[in-house]
């Protein structure tokens, strides 16, 4: 399952873990609470996986590409880590795959606190519309990830503040909803 902790304040390197001391993990299950879903999957095989298939199928996952974040290949590589870095939300599911490399996703919890989850090779996470979260990559600076989306993508990140938005006001309510 993927690991999830609380953040510390510290302001020291975004890419370092930024653990508490002591550690306080967050479950998958409290993540499911903040409508954050996770599986862990086969990604050698992720051209042939019959669960990443099924997944795809039921949830309408039918777009995808594959993004490389690494210094030497990505074009405009320093401005978007520090685009991704901003808290933000989106009007619709963000869905990644991480095929290689690693990352972390942070996502706020219900009292505003920072939750940073470890991505790694296998891990698929749909972060829901409407939810302020963030990524970075960690201090290996190398992630290849597939990026999911039911229909033609739509990226455009909203940045905090950006409560008015129909999303935002369907996601806070569905927190109240979700226990
Ligand atoms: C995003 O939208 O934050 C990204 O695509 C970068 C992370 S992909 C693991
Ligand atoms: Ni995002």
């Amino acid at each position: 399952m993927v690991e999830a902790w609380y953040m510390d304040e510290s302001s020291e390197d975004q890419r370092k873990p930024h653990r508490l001391q002591p550690n306080r993990p967050v479950s998958t299950a409290e993540l499911q609470r903040l409508g954050v879903s996770s599986w862990k999957l086969d990604a050698d095989n992720h051209e042939t996986d019959p669960e990443l298939e099924r997944i795809r199928r039921e949830r309408n996952y039918s777009w995808m590409d594959i993004i490389t974040i690494r210094k030497d290949t990505l074009p405009n590589y320093e401005e978007k880590i520090k685009m991704f870095y901003e808290e933000h939300l989106h009007l619709d599911d963000e869905i990644r795959y991480v095929l290689d490399g690693s990352g972390y996703f942070d996502v706020r919890d219900k009292n505003e606190q920072w939750i940073r989850i470890a991505m790694e090779k296998g891990d698929l996470i749909t972060l829901p519309a409407g939810i302020y979260h963030r990524f970075t990559l960690d201090e290996k600076n190398y992630v290849k990830a597939m990026r999911l989306f039911v229909g033609e993508p739509v990226w455009t990140p909203y940045n905090r503040p950006a409560d008015h938005f129909e999303a935002r006001e369907k996601y806070v309510l569905s927190l109240t909803q979700l226990g």
